[in-house]
């Protein structure tokens, strides 16, 4: 079939809209219509060019919401019909790392997702020239039909509004995922949020939640403050304004019987590896947390003083809020369904395909939280 899509020709260059060719679903496949598409930071980081793992051309797009069309041979769990949530971290409850129960980076399917192809090796999608076009992230949610493993996509309620809930394929879940699996953040605790973006402010939901007392937001941009505010942060720090962010921090977390100071969690949603340090160290000495969310450009790598994890602060990572996606995505939807957890002030921008680099443009102004393309 020929469908239509933003597709990444070039690293740095904007993504062009065109007709695209698309193979049917193969064994353990599923040919998904896409209704709408978050843009998240991971999109930007890709087409810029500073993704290792970058390929071109692909079509980008991860966060995602859309309806079974057809499956291929062999597939059972998914019929034509069903609303689904693509997965950049699928779930095949078989492998040795699905197996183990210690984490949710399933490992079936890895290897052919990074070099951009379906499982068997080979991708779907081609120009009109019959040049192959990559897969991104296991999904390339920026066109208007994508196929995926089986093992790749969430079955959700068909009551759920695609425009709301694409944004659980990725941001959501991470954020809230980062403080509840990750983190495991207690009643009562002192959190910091590095970066209020579109995952920054589903931490501070999730950290809401999980009934942390301070919740200190970090941010250049004096205009995600407000936002922020709204959804749980208790106190505002804009680095640019204080001579040392660690300091700020550690003198807000000061008490009577505390003289150390420190937070409880950090969190970097930011990708910049000076703020992931900062992060770390502006942890409490003896069991501060810091948790790793943002995506660090090719060659960038992180570093500390030894001495602030023999003191007892520990860094740590999470991809996808550490959520098992088959299991874990649909008790999102229904979370966001019931008024557990609030997206629609996020989706602060809706866009068609054919305005998708304004999405990008946004992003970069510091303008958008989310920009979601519905199809
Ligand atoms: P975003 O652009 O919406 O938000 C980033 C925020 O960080 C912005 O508000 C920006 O002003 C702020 N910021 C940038 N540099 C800063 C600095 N030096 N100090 C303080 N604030 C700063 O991006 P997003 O969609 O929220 O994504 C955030 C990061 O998380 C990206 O690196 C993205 O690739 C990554 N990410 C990781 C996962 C994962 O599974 N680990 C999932 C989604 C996104
Ligand atoms: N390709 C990059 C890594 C990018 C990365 O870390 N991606 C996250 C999800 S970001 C979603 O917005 C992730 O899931 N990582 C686990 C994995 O297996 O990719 C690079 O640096 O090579
Ligand atoms: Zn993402």
């Amino acid at each position: 079939m020929r469908t239509r899509a933003a597709v990444a020709l070039e690293a740095g260059k904007p993504l062009e809209i065109m007709e695209v060719n698309l193979d049917g679903p193969k064994a353990g496949e599923v040919l998904v219509e896409i209704k709408a598409t978050g843009i998240c930071h991971t999109d930007e980081f890709t087409r810029s060019g500073a993704d290792p793992e970058g390929l071109f051309p692909s079509i980008l797009g991860h966060e995602g919401a859309g309806i079974v069309l057809e499956v291929g041979a062999g597939v059972t769990t998914l019929k034509p019909g069903d609303h689904v949530i693509p997965l950049y971290t699928p779930e095949c409850r078989e492998c040795y790392s699905c197996r183990s129960g210690k984490t949710n980076l399933c490992t079936a399917i890895r290897g052919t997702q990074g070099k951009g192809l379906m499982p068997d090796g080979t991708t779907r999608f081609s120009m009109l020239d019959g040049t192959p076009i990559y897969h991104y992230m296991g999904c390339s949610t920026f066109a208007n039909h994508t196929v995926l493993p089986e093992i790749a996509l969430a079955r959700v309620r068909d009551d759920a509004p695609f425009d709301k809930i694409c944004y659980i394929g990725c941001g959501v879940t991470t954020g809230i995922g980062a403080v509840i699996n990750t983190a495991g953040v207690e009643i009562g605790s002192t959190a910091a949020v590095f970066g209020l973006g579109g995952i920054g402010l589903n931490v501070i939901q999730g950290l809401r939640m999980a009934g942390a007392d301070m919740i200190i937001g970090v941010d250049l941009n004096d205009g995600k403050e407000d936002m922020a505010r709204k959804f749980g942060m208790t106190h505002f720090v804009n680095p640019s304004k204080v001579e040392s962010v660690t300091a700020e921090i550690t003198r807000l977390t000061q008490r009577g019987d505390d003289a150390i100071g420190g937070v409880d969690y950090s969190f970097d949603a930011t990708g910049n590896v000076g703020v992931m340090r900062d992060a770390l160290e502006c942890s409490h000495r003896g069991w501060g947390v810091s948790v790793i969310i943002g995506v660090a450009p090719a060659g960038a790598e992180i570093s500390t003083r030894p001495f602030q994890l023999v003191t007892g602060r520990v860094w740590k990572g999470t991809a996808f809020g550490g959520a098992k996606g088959r299991s874990d995505v649909p008790k999102f939807v229904d979370w966001y369904m019931s008024g557990k957890i609030e997206i629609d002030p996020m989706i602060t921008h809706k866009l068609t395909l054919d305005q998708i680099n304004e999405g990008f443009e946004l992003m970069h102004q510091g303008k958008s939280i989310r920009a979601v393309v519905e199809f």
